[in-house]
């Protein structure tokens, strides 16, 4: 093969516990805060469909992980779900949870897939959002309870532990723009939630470390994009840089070389925007770095020059500091409209090479979602030669970032199954196994027979 991978390269693809599981309120399953804003406020979600039933992963998985193996799957990634296992965030453990995420780990190992065991996926306990949430340290300190609780439960058969899914997420998503629960615009508060979870992070890492999980390796999973600015002007480079500290180096630097940017501690100085520390966080974040890195890659940044000031009466966004712009003539996912840019992958995994000391990474998502996917169906199969392209494309790149020396260990497709998305629902569809929303059946799209081949020869041509 023209395209050949490193032997052992992890082919799988990625999900979490909320977007697959359902069963929301089974087995003594807790509530988390999508399960009760859906309760709330359904109309937020696409389509006003909520997490309650997702894929039914929960009763499927067995099917499911045998359509992994058929694709040659030789890893997964999925997430515990904190309320499932620990209804009220502290406390009392769920056994029939327990049993869940032990049978579906056998399962995966019994099938010969790894299984890649996230511990949060943007769905906080609900009694924990009651008392603050992230921006309270005794949620910290609950997760770290949480954390402890899975590895002594499934430390002897996981060996891939990740701490958080794009934890700037909840911070951005549920504080500064107000789309995600509790869903409050407020930079100086979002800076709080993302500091805490760093340290969360830092303190789990060291529990995982004292338990001394056999083989284990713990890391966190970042989507990161480079951040291109729209010409070599100063001005236009400034906001560039800017903006690669608020959404790549702020959870980057911290996770992979301990420390905070000197320059975004100055900028949020200078705004008044520093977060409530501790002590001895300096020492713990120093202490306890992530071992792998999970790259989330679907597009970049282009970032400009601010062509108005902001108004200072107006409260403080990142977006004070750079404006965006597209690209003329720039290649659009024209079914989510997300830019299309192969080689930004490889600019990330030269960086992480260069500057983050060759860290182990691999690609933990990338993918296409598709609207109304169902018009590409064709004798009982979804012809997504636009996904085939899609990941070849960024497979290239990949492999090139490889030839040059960058420590990639992997690939992983957004996602495994046509899966349900926060406030999209279903809108956007990205499995190579296409989903019936009426009688949830799963059936293999192109893309999943091309994968097979794929994982199979360990590249392509
Ligand atoms: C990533 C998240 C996933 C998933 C994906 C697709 O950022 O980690 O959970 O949702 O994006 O996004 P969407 O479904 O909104 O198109």
């Amino acid at each position: 093969v023209k395209y050949e991978f490193p032997k052992d390269f992890w082919w799988g693809s990625a999900s979490s516990a909320p977007q697959m599981e359902g069963a929301s309120r089974e087995d003594g399953k807790g509530m988390s805060i999508w399960d009760y804003w859906y309760e709330k406020e359904p109309e937020r979600f696409f389509n006003g469909i909520g997490p309650d039933i997702a894929t039914d992963f929960y009763h499927r998985y067995k099917e499911d992980v045998r359509m992994m193996k058929e694709i040659g799957h030789n890893s997964f990634r999925t997430s515990i779900s904190w309320s499932r296992l620990i209804p009220n965030g502290v406390g009392k453990i769920n056994s029939k949870a327990v049993d869940f995420y032990n049978d579906m780990i056998d399962e995966l190992i019994a099938n010969g897939i790894e299984p890649f065991i996230n511990l949060f996926h943007f769905d906080m306990p609900l009694e924990l959002q009651k008392i603050g949430g992230w921006e309270n340290r005794e949620v910290v300190d609950a997760y770290v309870e949480y954390a402890k609780t899975c590895f002594e439960l499934f430390g002897d058969k996981v060996k891939i532990w990740f701490t958080y899914n794009e934890p700037i997420v909840p911070a951005e998503a549920g504080y500064l723009y107000g789309v995600h629960y509790p869903n409050i615009v407020d930079f100086k508060r979002a800076i709080q939630v993302a500091y805490n979870t760093i340290v969360a992070q830092a303190k789990a890492i060291k529990v995982f470390k004292e338990l001394q999980i056999k083989n284990g390796k713990i890391g966190v999973i970042l989507n990161l994009s480079p951040v291109y600015p729209r010409s070599n002007h100063p001005a236009d480079v400034k906001a560039a840089k800017i903006a690669d500290l608020f959404f790549n180096r702020s959870f980057l630097d911290p996770s992979v070389k301990g420390k905070f940017p000197r320059e975004l501690v100055d900028l949020l100085r200078e705004y008044n925007l520093l977060p409530y520390t501790e002590e001895e966080d300096k020492e713990l974040i120093r202490d306890n770095k992530v071992d792998i890195l999970g790259v989330n890659y679907y597009q970049p940044k282009r970032v400009k020059a601010k062509e108005h000031l902001p108004n200072p009466y107006s409260p403080i966004m990142p977006e004070w500091f750079f404006d965006y712009y597209e690209m003329p003539g720039r290649r659009m996912n024209i079914y989510r409209g997300w830019e299309i840019y192969e080689k930004g992958i490889y600019d990330l995994l030269k960086r992480l090479k260069d500057e983050y000391g060759n860290i182990t990474c691999f690609v933990s998502e990338n993918g296409m979602g598709v609207q109304d996917e169902e018009r590409f169906l064709q004798n009982g199969i979804i012809q997504d030669d636009y996904r085939i392209e899609f990941i070849k494309g960024h497979l290239k790149w990949i492999h090139k970032a490889i030839m040059e020396g960058c420590n990639v260990k992997g690939y992983h497709l957004w996602t495994f199954i046509d899966n349900w998305s926060w406030t999209n629902a279903y809108k956007n569809r990205y499995g190579f196994i296409s989903l019936d929303l009426k009688t949830r059946n799963r059936t293999m799209k192109k893309s999943a027979y091309w994968m097979k081949e794929v994982s199979k020869n360990n590249g392509f041509n």
